[in-house]
């Protein structure tokens, strides 16, 4: 007997008795809009070839890029759900308000429409990425106060990678349940029940590229990851969509880094759409995240669309991560981009 996410997350609700069905019919928002990103995803190869030709759509619209499609189908298949009060988009400057009472519209959600699109031309898998927190009581009309709280304020988290097939992963604070979406019945079915990441990999992934201009803590750390001091002897990923990166290191273990460099000195990646969802079901999932110096999830944020350095992993690697720092503390340099 098959479970569909739908299915699941009804399930999940019954745990959750002030959810009122609300939460169920808000996920069911964010699966419609990513099976839709799907199919784009699957033709797009075709849509360019299409697009070259001059030709327009269906709609005789001009071809849409997918990151601008992604955004729109997951913007117009939440807003009708009146249990979303706020939408805060990566792809949008300021937050999306909805004009909804109170004891309704009781949910806040952040989303990364397509993550690592600059992999899209070369047929690389890429993600979508959800983060879910409730509206707090009183703030109703305080945009920063209800949009600008800590990870582990979150209610659920969740992404899709858009890879061999798409594979819907999420959390509502109960384990971490991956769903294989189906083709031939459209629909998302349970394939990996509560999962858990190894306590060690034998991967570590990071852009090399940039290593020169590392933090002195991060360098050294990556070295005896080499040196084959943790027991292993590690092999390097890196995809560059950091949802594929993410995906993987949760099914095998090992770490993901995106460190402070020269053009980032306060890291790439984005603490609200990217870190905090990873780093919630990351935890939940046995492993752990942090900016280098504190847990992701304990950061509260002073911008909706701020950057954070970036290291996720298996337990073994992240405890000698930890390790590491705490040893070259003492040095403030350890911290600053090398270049
Ligand atoms: P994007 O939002 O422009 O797609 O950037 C985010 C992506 C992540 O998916 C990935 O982990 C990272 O950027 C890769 O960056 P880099 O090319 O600097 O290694
Ligand atoms: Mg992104």
């Amino acid at each position: 007997m098959i479970t569909t996410v739908q299915q699941h997350i009804l399930r999940e609700q019954q745990a959750l008795p002030e959810a009122q069905g609300t939460f169920s019919w808000l996920l069911s928002g964010i699966t419609l809009a990513t099976k839709m990103i799907q199919a784009r995803v699957r033709r797009a190869g075709l849509e360019d070839v299409l697009g070259a030709m001059g030709e327009t759509n269906v709609q005789g619209e001009e071809q849409q890029k997918l990151d601008v499609f992604a955004n729109q189908a997951l913007l117009d298949s939440l807003s009708v759900r009146d249990g979303v009060a706020i939408l805060v988009s990566e792809e949008n400057e300021e937050p999306v308000m909805f004009d909804r009472a109170k004891d309704t519209g009781r949910y806040v959600i952040f989303f990364d429409p397509l993550d690592g699109s600059s992999n899209i031309d070369v047929n690389v898998s890429v993600g979508t990425i959800f983060s879910i927190y409730r509206r707090p009581e009183g703030l109703e009309n305080d945009a920063p106060g209800a949009v600008l709280q800590p990870g582990y304020k979150q209610v659920a988290a969740g992404y899709v990678v858009y890879g061999s097939s798409a594979i819907l992963v999420y959390t509502a604070g109960r384990g971490v349940y991956g769903f294989t979406l189906d083709p031939s019945i459209g629909a998302y079915v349970l394939s990996y029940d509560n999962m858990k990441m190894p306590a060690q990999g034998k991967y570590y992934s990071v852009n090399e590229a940039n290593a020169d201009a590392f933090p002195a803590a991060y360098r050294e750390y990556l070295a005896q990851l080499r040196r084959g001091d943790l027991g292993k002897e590690y092999s390097s990923r890196y995809v560059g969509s950091l949802v594929a990166d993410f995906h993987r290191t949760l099914l095998k273990g090992g770490v993901f880094l995106y460190p402070p460099t020269k053009s980032h000195p306060g890291g790439k990646l984005r603490l609200m759409y990217e870190a905090n969802p990873l780093a919630f079901i990351a935890e939940q999932a046995g492993g752990m995240a942090t900016n280098g110096r504190e847990r992701i999830l304990d950061l509260q944020p002073n911008s909706i669309h701020q950057r954070t350095p970036f290291v996720i992993g298996s337990k073994v690697e992240m405890e000698a991560f930890a390790r590491r720092t705490e040893a070259v503390e003492a040095n403030a340099d350890v911290w600053a981009p090398a270049i």
